[in-house]
């Protein structure tokens, strides 16, 4: 069972560790695949409908999955902006909770000067159909990407549980 497990997460590059038994194991989590919802909704809503159908607003850690977002959104047709998981609360944060390796990749629209804070309430991210994103007002109406597969969360319980009976 643990090694069935293992394969699927080492289909992902990236890495997480959990202690178990007294020793430390690395995983690798976050199997996912993006969902474009052609909706406009609040950043807010958004997150709703993707928690009640899929995992998750979409979190996005490297350039690989950029790649994955331009694809799913090329797949569709979709060339505008959409809500991905990223949104200010003190510091910025993924909606799945995420905060592995990657969890502070960003990949702003430094040519607008993004991130920042118009109004000092553009608090919920956007990406563009390039792959580049900027901090807009939660209250808009935008089509999103969700995320469907296991969180790190999710991938560490299944793992603990695997694991727990072999000590
Ligand atoms: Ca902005």
């Amino acid at each position: 069972m643990a090694r069935i497990l293992f394969a699927v997460l080492f289909l992902t590059g990236q890495t997480f560790s959990v202690n178990i038994c007294n020793d430390k194991y690395v995983m690798f989590s976050r199997v996912f695949d993006y969902h474009f919802v052609d909706q406009p909704l609040t950043w807010t809503e958004a997150q709703t409908y993707c928690r009640q159908r899929y995992v998750d607003l979409a979190t996005i850690q490297n350039s690989e999955e950029i790649a994955q977002l331009l694809n799913t959104l090329s797949s569709f047709g979709h060339a505008s902006e959409v809500w991905v998981g990223l949104f200010y609360e003190i510091n910025w944060a993924w909606s799945d909770g995420f905060s592995g390796s990657g969890a502070d990749y960003r990949s702003w629209k430094t040519s607008y000067n993004e991130p920042n804070f118009a109004s000092a309430s553009q608090f919920c991210v956007c990406s563009d159909s390039n792959g580049k994103w900027w901090d807009d007002f939660c209250g808009n109406h935008y089509p999103f990407l969700c995320e469907n597969g296991f969180t790190q969360s999710e991938a560490e319980m299944v793992v603990f549980k695997t694991l727990r009976n072999v000590c």
